[in-house]
């Protein structure tokens, strides 16, 4: 079983995360990690934090001349601002300075104090902090290249930032040359525009990402057992993104609304068996169908506002607006990108619980031997 978690504090020495499970003989792209890694950093809206870091991963173990060696892999994200910040997140002395008593409304900071009954809320944030997600994307970037071995990809786009949509295609140069990760230049032109009035007023803006997951055979997740349904195990993983409040899966929430001859995809008599449509986005019985997977998460607005929420000091009780350090305007761009690596991460698990070999040569030889069978169906 792949296992993954992350550590680390946003004004801390770094970000790390620890992978457990890996194939040994995986060839990993560091090229395609750090690119992702890039990637994240990047779209309009972001503050000013970004142009400090220039996030690239450090390897602390488990890899050896670019190859998994089956053993666990530490990966380390430093952050630069940690310069700024070192006496302040000394892990041995406290040097006042840096507290914080004002709960943001929408950020883990007062629901987050009452779980760990923190007094100092700085001790919440700089955890709950979406940096941690440099972490994901290293992760989701080197397990890039397990899903690229099998013949899979995974890419990602923005669908929405406030009211301005886009529902046309994907298109990989078009998105990479937008600001907002949007393959299409006149929505790129609104999307920016909602984004840049939004901040001359001191508020911040949402919106909405698709991924799509390409190459994959059916017969992948499983509905003998409700924990191992590819739809949760994908729908945990994008959930778990800071600030995502919805994720929806094919035609999603619009199923409710339809009758079932206009839900369910018509299978087409070729080899492999596609469909005329894919409002399932590849998934039926929580097992991959061989259509692609289609996911779309719905991210709320930074709750870090320039003008401040009603609020209350932790301290006295009494009531007072928000503080405001400095924060991004809108971050949906960036959380594409982690979703990507999320979905990755949901998928990778799921292939390897399915075809459970310690070497990639032998994994990699039983996929293919599933594929060449559903092709044949
Ligand atoms: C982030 C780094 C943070 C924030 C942002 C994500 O840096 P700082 O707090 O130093 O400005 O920009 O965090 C949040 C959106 C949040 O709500 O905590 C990053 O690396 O992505």
């Amino acid at each position: 079983m792949l296992l993954f978690y992350t550590a680390g504090e946003s004004h801390g020495r770094g970000i790390f995360a620890f992978l457990d499970g890996l194939p040994a003989g995986l060839m990993i792209d560091r090229d395609s990690i750090n690119a992702d890694l890039k990637r994240r950093q990047k779209g309009y809206g972001r503050g000013g934090r970004m142009s400090i870091e220039q996030d690239t991963v450090d390897v602390l173990s488990g890899i050896r001349g670019g190859i998994a060696l089956g053993s666990p892999v530490l990966l380390a994200i430093w952050n630069k601002d940690f310069e700024n910040w070192k006496k302040y997140m000394d892990p041995w002395e406290i040097i006042p300075g840096r507290e914080l008593h004002t709960p943001r409304p929408g950020h883990a900071d007062f629901a987050g104090a009452a779980r760990f009954r923190h007094t100092d809320l700085r001790n919440v944030l700089e955890r709950s902090s979406a940096r941690e997600t440099a972490g994901r994307v290293a992760v989701g970037g080197l397990l890039r290249s397990f899903l690229s071995t099998l013949s899979i990809k995974a890419y990602s786009w923005v669908t929405r930032i406030g009211t301005s949509t886009y529902d046309g295609p994907f298109d990989q140069g078009k998105r990479d040359a937008s600001g907002v990760f949007c393959p299409d230049e006149a929505s790129t032109h609104d999307m920016e525009k909602i984004i840049h009035d939004i901040a001359g007023t001191g508020d911040s803006i949402g919106g909405e990402f698709t991924i799509v997951i390409e190459g994959l055979p059916a017969g992948i997740g499983s509905y003998t057992q409700w924990e191992q349904r590819l739809d949760a195990l994908l729908s945990m993983h994008l959930m778990s993104i800071p600030a995502v409040k919805a994720v929806q899966i094919g035609a999603g929430v619009a199923c409710g609304a339809l009758p079932g001859s206009m839900v369910h995809d018509p299978i087409m008599p070729t080899h492999p068996k596609t469909r005329s449509s894919n409002n399932a986005g590849g998934l039926e019985g929580g097992v991959t169908n061989g259509e692609p997977l289609v996911l779309r998460c719905t991210m709320k607005p930074i709750p870090t506002l320039k003008k401040g929420l009603p609020s209350f000091d932790m301290r006295t009780g009494a009531a007072i607006r928000a503080g405001y350090e400095r924060s991004d305007v809108c971050a949906v761009p960036a959380a594409s990108v982690v979703g990507e690596a999320m979905a990755i991460i949901a998928v990778s698990s799921a292939i390897m619980a399915g075809f459970t070999h310690p070497s990639m040569d032998a994994l990699k030889k039983t996929f293919d031997e599933h594929r060449k069978y559903w092709e044949s169906l």
